[in-house]
């Protein structure tokens, strides 16, 4: 009896040095980009930004480069409460539900300005179904539009026949099947290795992921088509929001909004100065010729038509907002 008030004792004040430890929630948020990604160092001034608003209430730590979750597995394990908040890029998931894929769709939206249009008429559905998942959108930003990578030169999209090209999304697959080339998945954190493998001959993605995977290195010619921005979005896991303070939660969101303005503007400049690197390093940066360029909207056109038989009234609702 003595004996079990005695640890009886020891638990309780185990339990009230574990207090202050208890005030403080700490999150882990995996992204799949490197750390100088400007994503992921948006990621970071945002975790930092949480951190002083709650005055060390919320940590959040960011762990770069795929190295907690592959990019694929983000999202469920956001779901499934293994991570708390995480980073995921939208097309990714078209095969679970079409409109994740709006934005990955060749020539709907090529521009900075058309992409936030295109992002203003998804929000509300997105927000409706991560809600479902029990998620919350807490930011979005797009990448730098997607142009080709090519090892050789491309005079048209027969060029890409038989290619070995790498994708990171259910369209860009089938960007590689509607012009003959062989669709790999690769994520972006395992680009390089694959590029030194010679598993990748072509591919389509920003300047952004151009320089971070030093994709100079193997591919010497950039078209800069312009085809499509896809998004990133920070999701968070709606329990762990909900178990937070409403100071700490109000400094989360204002955090997240200051991070989405922070990563448009950020996206613009990594654009430009991405592809005067790529020239830097001895690759040869430009325009689609008009037979590439005419066979590449043929892809997006055919594209489009398919991701609305996919995504039904939704899609066309949400096409028709975008183009209002
Ligand atoms: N970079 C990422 C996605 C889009 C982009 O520009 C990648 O290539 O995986």
């Amino acid at each position: 009896m003595k004996r079990r008030l005695f640890s009886l004792t020891l638990a309780t004040s185990a339990l009230v040095a574990a207090l202050p430890a208890a005030a403080q929630t700490s999150w882990d948020l995996p992204s799949a980009y490197p750390a100088t990604n400007f994503h992921t160092v948006n990621l970071t001034n945002f975790a930092s930004d949480v951190e002083k608003a709650t005055g060390g209430k919320l940590k959040i730590t960011v762990h770069a480069n795929a190295a907690l979750f592959k990019a694929p597995e983000i999202k469920r394990a956001v779901q499934g409460g293994q991570a708390q908040i995480g980073e995921i890029i939208l097309a990714a998931y078209q095969n679970e539900w079409a409109m994740f894929g709006a934005d990955g769709i060749p020539f709907l939206a090529t521009s900075y300005e058309e992409s936030r249009k295109l992002y203003a008429a998804q929000k509300p559905i997105l927000q409706k179904k991560l809600g479902e998942q029990g998620l919350m959108l807490l930011y979005s930003v797009a990448w730098p539009p997607q142009g080709i990578y090519s090892k050789k030169p491309l005079a048209s999209a027969a060029d890409l026949k038989g290619s070995k090209w790498r994708a990171y999304s259910p369209s860009t697959s089938r960007i590689a099947q509607l012009v003959g080339a062989q669709p790999v998945t690769v994520q972006a954190a395992e680009l390089s290795q694959a590029l030194a493998t010679g598993v990748v001959e072509a591919n389509m993605t920003s300047g952004a992921t151009g320089v971070d995977s030093k994709l100079f290195e193997h591919l010497k010619f950039y078209y800069d088509v312009q085809a499509w921005l896809p998004k990133n979005a920070v999701i968070v896991n709606k329990r762990a929001f909900d178990a937070l303070d409403k100071p700490s939660q109000d400094a989360l969101l204002k955090a997240a909004a200051d991070a989405e303005t922070r990563g448009w503007a950020a996206s613009q400049k990594v654009n430009t100065d991405s592809l005067a690197t790529l020239r830097a390093n001895g690759m040869s940066v430009e325009p689609p010729s008009a037979a590439l360029k005419s066979d590449m909207q043929k892809v997006g056109a055919t594209m489009l038509q398919e991701w609305l038989g996919q995504a039904g009234a939704e899609g066309q609702q949400m096409l028709d907002a975008f183009r209002k």
